[in-house]
C-alpha cells in the first residue's frame, strides 16, 4: 500500500524566536500549528543556572523556543501572539518558572519587543512584568515535556517514528501538538493532511481529537 512520506524536515532558512508565556506545554501547541513556524522546542532559558532541569530550575523560566520562517511570519505578528496568549496573565507577579519573558536573537527583535511593549503598557491598566533581554543559553526541556500534548497519543507517535531528536525538529510533530488539542482551524488541517503526509489511518485519529477539542481552549 502507497505510505506518504511524513513531513519531518522543512529546510529553509528560519530565524528563532524564544518566549517566556508560562506553562510551556500550552505555548508549545499554540505557536506550533502557526503558519510560518517551522520548529518548536521548549526548554529553560534566560537564567544564570548551569544545568537546569524541571524539578530544579534556578533562575531559568519555562521558554518555548521556535524557528519561523520570517517570509511567511514576521517577528511582529509572533509579538502580537506573545502579548494575547500568557497562560497567567501579563501584570500577575509571577515565580521566575513562568517569568513572562522575550529573549531577542538580534536587535531588530529587541526594537520590535521594546516598541509593542510601549504599545502594550498603554492599553494595560496594572504594571506590565515582562522583561526584554538578549538570548543567552537555551537548555532543551526533558523529552517528556517536549510536544506534551502529542505524547499523549501514545500510538500514533509510535506511528509517526518520533524519537527523541524528531521531538525537537519535527515539523509534522510541532503542527500535530497543536490540532490533537482542536486548534488552528479546520480548513488549514485539513490542508495539512495532505501536505504533512499523514495516511488515511492517523488523519482520521487526529481528525476526530481536532473536532472532539475544537474551542476548548488551551488548558494547562
Ligand atoms: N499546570 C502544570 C504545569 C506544568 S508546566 C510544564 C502542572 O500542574 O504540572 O509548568
Amino acid at each position: 500500500m502507497f505510505e506518504p512520506a511524513l513531513l519531518h524536515d522543512v529546510d529553509i532558512p528560519t530565524k528563532k524566536a524564544t518566549f517566556g508565556m508560562g506553562c510551556f506545554w500550552s505555548n508549545d501547541s499554540l505557536f506550533g500549528v502557526t503558519p510560518g513556524v517551522v520548529r518548536t522546542r521548549v526548554g529553560y532559558s534566560g537564567g544564570t543556572t548551569k544545568t537546569p532541569h524541571y524539578r530544579n530550575l534556578g533562575d531559568h523560566t519555562e521558554v518555548i523556543e521556535l524557528d519561523y520562517d520570517p517570509k511567511t511570519i514576521s517577528y511582529e505578528d509572533l509579538l502580537e501572539m506573545f502579548w494575547a496568549n500568557h497562560e497567567y496573565g501579563l501584570t500577575t507577579k509571577l515565580k521566575r518558572q513562568y517569568q513572562s519573558l522575550v529573549l531577542y536573537h538580534e536587535d531588530d527583535q529587541r526594537q520590535a519587543a521594546e516598541e509593542s511593549f510601549k504599545e502594550m503598557q498603554v492599553q494595560c491598566k496594572g504594571q506590565l512584568r515582562t522583561e526584554i533581554a538578549p538570548a543567552g543559553p537555551f537548555y532543551p526541556a526533558e523529552d517528556y515535556h517536549q510536544k506534551y500534548r502529542l505524547q499523549g497519543h501514545k500510538d500514533l507517535c509510535r506511528s509517526l517514528g518520533l524519537d527523541s531528536t524528531k521531538l525537537q525538529t519535527s515539523h509534522l510533530a510541532a503542527r500535530l501538538n497543536g490540532y490533537l488539542v482542536g486548534i488552528g482551524g479546520k480548513t488549514q488541517f485539513e490542508q495539512d493532511v495532505v501536505r504533512l503526509g499523514l495516511n488515511e489511518k492517523q488523519a482520521e485519529y487526529v481528525r476526530r481529537e481536532f473536532e472532539r477539542n475544537e474551542g476548548g481552549g488551551l488548558a494547562c
